[in-house]
């Protein structure tokens, strides 16, 4: 029997079989289509506060939270009565409104790094712009990313870093020339000697530096001592901007993102996820000078029919204000240290070595393939990571009502509608599932 292929989630089988007649691999994004835990995409049919319910009816705690937007829960009241209060005035004009100045000040106001900011559609669309922008601004060509960090789809991001530590980019993608990625140079997350020496080789072409500040797409990985700041400070001396793609961890690693954690001042962030509250929003900002650079203020172009529409400013503006309220960022962090307590100690007691990371609402858990091993970038992370290990548990933990990420190589999130009944709940599941594969 593949796992996961029990008659608990036949409805959702049915509709898969159909999917995949319509849809590309049955998804509308890849990863949705569990290809990493293997078995058949759990449907779902709807969400409340931290559970969602799949098409067999099966209720989840819900730990991928529409991968990190949903960081006040499923249909969380408020924003429900905004988006019911809007949408009665028009979902949309093409025209600019009151709505996209409050959230533009709201924004501005929560990341220190940002002094002028523009609307776009998703993640892709914000740090597409912002490498554009980079290069418009610098009259530069080049432009360094990191291994295992994602940065959304456009061509030139679409990059699989060499077997060293830093190389000129060979596409990953079919339909990516390579002319797309000549300019895209990568090194490895944590490596700064790697910056370093493509500094050295490429210093006066290259435009910006992109970084996660917080690697969230090759599993969770915190930047090392100093890492982040030596980027600030390789680029600032070279004359590139460092751009601080945040739309992960904006909102979601502290409320003014993981630049106010490390208190990193980037030239430029990109944003998304939790600043459309479930709705598809993106966002670039950064210094002023920057960004009057973006077109009618200058001539570097971008433009986006829906960008700024009312109902997904709407749902950002309510999202943002009730994660500020007094204490709610508090509870949501210490109930994402006590989950990731309560998987570190479950592991220990089944003697399964485990790897958990967290901060603010965001974690993740590695199943290591021998105890003692570290992960500290992406080749540690193909290396040491047992992604079948990490399938079984995804399974037995469905199977038991949690929904986690059905990836080992992508992270957890937790919301205010968490509630410590929640986090108990969750840690007996994967008490008995550690069990299960000790
Ligand atoms: P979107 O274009 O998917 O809105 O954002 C792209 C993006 C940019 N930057 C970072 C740091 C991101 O994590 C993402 C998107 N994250 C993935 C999950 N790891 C989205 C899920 C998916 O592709 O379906």
């Amino acid at each position: 029997m593949t796992i996961g292929m029990t008659s608990r989630y036949a409805r959702s089988q049915e509709l898969f079989a159909a999917a995949q007649q319509l849809l590309p691999g049955g998804v509308n994004s890849p990863v949705r289509a569990f290809r990493s835990v293997g078995g058949t995409p759990i449907f779902v049919q709807r969400g409340a506060g931290p559970h969602f319910w799949d098409a067999d009816g099966n209720r989840y705690i819900d730990y991928v939270l529409s991968w990190g937007p949903l960081i006040l829960g499923h249909a969380h009241p408020a924003v429900v009565e905004a988006l019911a209060q809007q949408v009665t005035q028009g979902t949309s004009y093409g025209a600019p409104t009151e709505l996209e100045n409050q959230l533009a000040e709201l924004v501005i106001e929560m990341v220190p790094g940002i002094e002028m900011v523009r609307m776009v559609n998703s993640g892709t669309e914000a740090t597409m712009s912002a490498l554009r922008l980079a290069r418009a601004f610098t009259e530069r060509p080049k432009i360094i990313k990191f291994s295992g960090c994602y940065h959304g789809h456009a061509d030139m991001l679409l990059v699989q870093a060499g077997s060293g530590v830093a190389t000129l980019g060979l596409p990953d993608s079919p339909g990516v020339p390579s002319g797309a990625t000549a300019h895209t140079l990568v090194a490895e997350y944590n490596d700064l000697e790697a910056v370093r020496a493509l500094f050295k080789d490429h210093g006066p072409e290259i435009a910006a530096v992109i970084v996660e500040p917080v690697a969230g797409n090759m599993g969770l990985v915190l930047p090392e001592a100093g890492f982040l700041q030596g980027l600030r400070d390789i680029t600032r001396e070279a004359g590139s901007l460092l751009i601080f793609d945040e739309v992960m961890t904006g909102f979601r690693v502290a409320p003014g993102g993981a630049q106010s954690v490390w208190n990193i001042d980037p030239d430029l962030t990109c944003l998304g996820k939790v600043i459309g509250g479930g709705l598809p929003v993106g966002a670039y900002g950064g210094k002023r000078a920057i960004m009057e650079k973006v077109a009618p203020a200058g001539p570097m172009y971008q433009a986006g029919t829906l960008s700024g529409n009312p109902l997904a400013m709407v749902a950002g503006l309510v999202t943002l204000q009730q994660i500020r309220r007094a204490g709610a960022f508090e509870q949501i962090a210490n109930h994402t240290a006590a989950l990731a307590d309560g998987l570190r100690t479950a592991a220990e007691a089944a003697g399964i070595p485990l790897q958990v990371g967290h901060l603010g609402s965001m974690f993740g858990a590695y199943f290591l393939k021998e105890a003692g091993q570290r992960i500290t970038d992406y080749r540690s992370a193909r290396q040491y990571a047992d992604p079948q290990q990490y399938a079984r548990f995804f399974w037995l933990m469905a199977a038991r009502g949690v929904y986690l990420a059905p990836s080992q190589f992508e992270a957890g999130f937790v919301s205010l509608a968490h509630g410590e009944a929640e986090i108990v709940e969750t840690v007996t599941a994967a008490r008995e599932a550690l069990a299960e594969l000790a």
